[in-house]
């Protein structure tokens, strides 16, 4: 197979939920020495983006994007340790959480693969967590910063919530906030009093490191 072909593959294997071959596909692009950034952003995340159009246009429902989703996932736990394997020092800490109401965590790990791929110590969430638990966390954690995802504009709201706990906490001022995902924005970060925003992963990075320096 050529590069182009695994590419062509895994974006249409991806599209339509084919895990086993997604894998295959993923671990063949490495062994062609391919890169894991060229499969990410070349085919995978494109997939998926089809995906949400084509669930948009209501050509898509939501097992359709439920088996792409599984697929993807499976290669990206293949290209975790690629990602993020540079051997950097620790350059701060980073909890993690998709917010209350909301099950898209893709975005989220993608995230944090690539933070630990810079060196910060990241704890993760999961995905639906409440403000208690966000509050719980940097209390046992002591983060530098909080990182809240939504992928929906209906918990959107939730950034505020978590945002309004902190402060009835009286922790507002221990942590930087930073928020993302698919439908935000930096006007809705400003909005709602978060201190950062990054639209993807790489700017999520840069950020982060600007942040804590
Ligand atoms: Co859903 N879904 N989904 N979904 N889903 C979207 C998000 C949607 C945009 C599809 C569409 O209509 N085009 C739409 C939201 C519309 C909106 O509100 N604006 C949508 C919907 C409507 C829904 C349901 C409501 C459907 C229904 O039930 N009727 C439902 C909600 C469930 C819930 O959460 N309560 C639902 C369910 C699901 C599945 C479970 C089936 C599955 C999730 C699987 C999973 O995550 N484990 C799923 C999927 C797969 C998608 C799409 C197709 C793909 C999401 C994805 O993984 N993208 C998505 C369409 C799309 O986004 N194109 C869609 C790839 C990923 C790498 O990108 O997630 O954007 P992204 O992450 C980026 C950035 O956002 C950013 O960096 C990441 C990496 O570069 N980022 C941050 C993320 N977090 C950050 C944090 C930061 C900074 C940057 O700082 C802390």
């Amino acid at each position: 197979m050529t590069p182009q072909e695994v590419l062509q593959g895994l974006y249409d294997e991806t599209l339509v939920g084919n895990a086993p071959r997604v894998l295959e596909l993923t671990n063949l692009g490495i062994e062609m020495d391919m890169g894991p950034e060229t499969l990410l952003f070349d085919a995978l995340i494109p997939s998926l983006e089809e995906v949400g159009a084509r669930f948009e246009r209501g050509d898509f429902f939501v097992p359709e994007m439920l088996i792409a989703g599984r697929a993807m996932s499976g290669a990206l736990d293949v290209l975790r340790p690629l990602l993020a394997e540079t051997g950097a020092e620790t350059v701060g800490t980073f909890l993690m959480g998709t917010v209350k109401g909301d099950v898209h965590d893709i975005g989220k790990n993608l995230v944090n693969i690539m933070l630990e791929g810079a060196g910060f110590h990241v704890i993760d969430l999961g995905v639906q967590v409440p403000p208690e638990k966000f509050i719980d966390a940097i209390n046992e954690h002591h983060p530098d910063i909080v990182g809240m995802s939504a992928f929906l504009t209906t918990t959107m709201p939730m950034f505020k919530a978590n945002i309004n706990a902190l402060e009835k906490a009286g922790m507002r001022d221990q942590v930087i906030v930073m928020v993302g995902g698919a439908p935000v924005t930096q006007e809705y970060a400003d909005a709602v009093g978060a201190d950062a925003y990054a639209p993807d992963a790489s700017a999520t990075v840069k950020k982060a490191k600007a942040l804590i320096a």
